[in-house]
């Protein structure tokens, strides 16, 4: 219980008030508490629990102060996100309900710990004083949802801490620890040990004192602090490129700007008219939509709840290089010990030394102490021998895209493994049957596909091979949790889900630029779109020469091949398709200009100008027409698995809700028509769905 001892002693001798909402007067403070799991968001129950336990605190002889606090483990976690599209009308509006609070002429007190976040936290600002356990955190994170703080919070929080921290708590959405809080003036105490009775005993205080609390509508304390106008255009300006494509931000500008310029009142309004537009936003939907598909990847309908879990206590990782030692810092982070093999010295140096300057890079920032790193650290056992692993859990084998090499690992792995071990390939596109079939176990193993850097990239594809065991599956996905990454499960096929995915975007491109667009045309289109980079810019990061080209074989037969054979093989050769400077600053390349339309010419296409629009179509389409494929082929379990892993796997721009849910909105049969009209064969699933007016972002996998 988070919320100790006074919090049970008081629900124990507490009235019902609803089915969410207690009260009870505890040394003449009315404690009204909210119990609703698991994070108690604002739904149409708690709000009526609220106003009515505001109500009887103000009405009850008895209560000089009132307290609001919360069961469970964590304060108001914001509004009720599942209500936004199923709103309960019945229900008191939040707003009227804060009003409710606000106007409560006793002094209340919000007890916080766990997260007070969005609706959470303004509801706290609209009692006159917070107090927190030092580790709990304050925030404002609804631009995380394509939306603004629409209860007040625009309007309350820059009277406190002022426009500049206001702005990187909403438009950033970073939240605040209490003890910063508290420096800010958004805490008013910090409480150590039990909550309740040392909000109980602040309240207590607050109506002994005589003097008339005051709200934070009326405070002026934060908007007195030095800004001027151009706080808010450097605020833009700094934070352009993490702004890019959103709306939310913006808005939340301008609810700011509204905030230091208007009074409380009318930047009430203001506030509201900006929370429409963005609440009414395709981009808003697409958010909301991610926020529950992340949260819904690890449920497996397969696999019944009682599905056990395996322990996994100890981990070992096969290949020191890039992919297995960012594989194992994510287990060093999560406090298991991690056994690193590697063939020779040199290699398994290489991955110690290159662990230990990630870690350092982190400590340097402030995110790690040294202590911290010397303990990780601490849990790497380096060795030159597979027998070392005999007492792992599990094995992650993090080689070459050999299957020779693979096989011969996973067959030593069969004999020196002890029984129940789970063995796990990393391979990102290797039938996982075939490389099971080398043990005497398949059952025992499992794909577990991390993307580079490992240490960072929040997707896990899960890789359930035609033989994994029910519990194999369970742990896997349940493992991803400990070390904090979102799990994706897929059957096997070529590339799984993401990269699989992701090919025929690439396909597209290597095709269109035959047809007249350059390369960096293609790449701006599909940047405008949202992406970071476009494929062509992504290849010359990867190396051109390591996408499946052999200088044996090349024969000058497609533009990448002629690029890979004059030398330029991408960034590490200053030239790809772009050229750069020393800075890595790409610009087109005139040489790169003149094999491609070589090509063109040769191609028998007569050159056109495609616009931005119309190269997204032509390379995105293919992309929803392959997902649509991986259900009907029931490699994903659902459409929005597939949005989840390509948004976390390939920067795919989360505003559009990822590949399934944009078609959607786009309309299916346009994609179906404009497929056929590019000579490609729209899936079975995308027909049908088109023609019964159907959502794909809803499918699920079918086979
Ligand atoms: C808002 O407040 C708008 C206001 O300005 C008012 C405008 C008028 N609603 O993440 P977890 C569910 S917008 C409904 O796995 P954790 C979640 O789906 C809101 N449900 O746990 C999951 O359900 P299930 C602003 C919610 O410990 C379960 O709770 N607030 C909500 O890793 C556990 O969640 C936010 O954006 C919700 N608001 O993290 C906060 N929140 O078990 C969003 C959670 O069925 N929430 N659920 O899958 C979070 O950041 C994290 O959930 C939290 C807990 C940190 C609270």
């Amino acid at each position: 219980m988070a919320n100790g001892q006074t919090l049970e002693a008081a629900q124990g001798g507490a009235d019902r008030i609803n089915s969410v909402t207690t009260y009870a007067c505890i040394e003449s403070v009315a404690v009204i508490t909210i119990d609703s799991p698991p994070v108690n968001a604002l739904s149409g129950d708690v709000r009526r629990g609220l106003l009515a336990g505001f109500r009887r605190a103000h009405e009850d002889p008895t209560a000089q102060a009132v307290v609001l606090a919360c069961a469970g483990r964590t304060f108001i976690a914001g509004a009720d996100i599942r209500e936004f599209d199923a709103p309960d009308t019945d229900a008191p509006g939040l707003h009227a309900v804060l009003d409710a609070i606000e106007a409560c002429p006793k002094p209340t007190v919000a007890a916080i710990h766990g997260t007070a976040l969005g609706g959470g936290l303004e509801t706290a600002l609209c009692c006159h004083f917070r107090v927190a356990l030092p580790e709990a955190k304050l925030g404002l994170p609804e631009v995380a949802l394509g939306l603004l703080p629409g209860a007040g919070g625009t309007q309350r929080l820059p009277r406190i801490v002022g426009a500049e921290a206001a702005l990187e708590m909403m438009a950033l959405g970073k939240p605040v620890t209490a003890t910063k809080g508290q420096a800010m003036g958004l805490v008013d105490a910090l409480i150590e040990g039990d909550l309740l009775a040392g909000a109980i005993a602040f309240a207590q205080d607050a109506a002994r004192s005589g003097t008339a609390a005051v709200r934070v509508r009326d405070r002026t304390g934060g908007l007195a602090l030095p800004h001027d106008a151009h706080v808010f255009d450097e605020f833009r300006r700094a934070n352009a490129r993490a702004f890019r494509g959103y709306e939310a931000p913006e808005n939340i500008v301008r609810a700011v700007e509204a905030a230091v310029t208007l009074p409380f009142a009318d930047g009430m309004k203001r506030e509201a008219e900006l929370f429409a537009e963005l609440f009414a936003s395709r981009q808003s939907a697409a958010l909301r939509y991610l926020f529950f598909a992340e949260r819904q990847t690890a449920r497996v309908p397969d696999l019944p709840a009682a599905t056990p879990i395996r322990p996994i206590a100890t981990v070992g990782v096969i290949g020191a290089g890039t992919m297995g030692s960012g594989i194992a810092m994510n287990f060093l982070n999560a406090g298991l010990p991690v056994t690193l093999v590697e063939r020779e010295e040199p290699a398994l140096e290489r991955g110690l030394a290159a662990i230990r300057r990630n870690y350092e890079v982190s400590q340097a920032k402030g995110k790690l102490t040294a202590q911290a790193l010397e303990e990780r650290m601490a849990l790497l056992r380096p060795s030159l021998d597979m027998a070392d692993l005999a007492q792992a859990d599990l094995v992650i084998e993090a080689v070459f895209e050999r299957m020779d090499l693979k096989q011969e690992i996973f067959a030593r792995l069969d004999q020196v493994a002890r029984p129940g071990a789970i063995l796990a390939t990393n391979t990102s596109f290797l039938d996982v049957d075939a490389i099971a079939a080398a043990t005497c176990r398949p059952a025992d193993v499992i794909g577990l596909h991390f993307f580079s850097p490992a240490n960072v990239m929040r997707l896990l594809e899960v890789v359930r091979g035609g033989a994994t065991a029910p519990d194999v599956i369970a742990t896997a996905m349940s493992l991803a949790r400990t070390i904090r990454k979102v799990p994706v499960l897929s059957r096997v096929c070529d590339g799984f889900i993401a990269n699989r995915m992701m090919t025929p975007r690439m396909n597209a491109a290597q095709a269109l630029i035959l047809e007249g667009p350059m390369p960096w045309e293609v790449d701006r289109a599909l940047v405008d779109y949202g992406f970071a980079m476009g494929p062509f810019a992504m290849l010359d990061l990867v190396g051109l020469d390591v996408i499946g080209w052999d200088a044996a074989t090349s024969n000058s037969s497609s533009i990448t091949q002629v690029l890979c054979e004059i030398g330029r093989w991408g960034q590490k050769r200053e030239g790809g398709f772009y050229d750069y400077d020393a800075a890595r600053r790409a610009t087109p390349s005139p040489v790169t200009e003149g094999v491609v339309r070589d090509f063109q010419s040769r191609s028998g296409h007569q050159a056109r100008t495609f616009v931005p629009q119309a190269i997204v179509e032509r390379l995105l389409f293919p992309v929803v027409n392959e997902g649509a494929r991986i259900l009907e082929e029931g490699i994903a379990l659902r459409a929005s698995d597939i949005d989840v892993a390509l948004v976390m796997g390939y920067g795919w721009p989360p505003f559009t809700g990822g590949p399934m849910f944009w078609a959607d909105g786009i309309g299916l049969q346009r994609i179906v028509d404009a497929l056929e009209a590019m000579g490609e064969t729209p899936s079975e699933l995308l027909r049908r769905l088109a023609r019964e007016g159907g959502a794909l972002s809803t499918c699920t996998g079918q086979a």
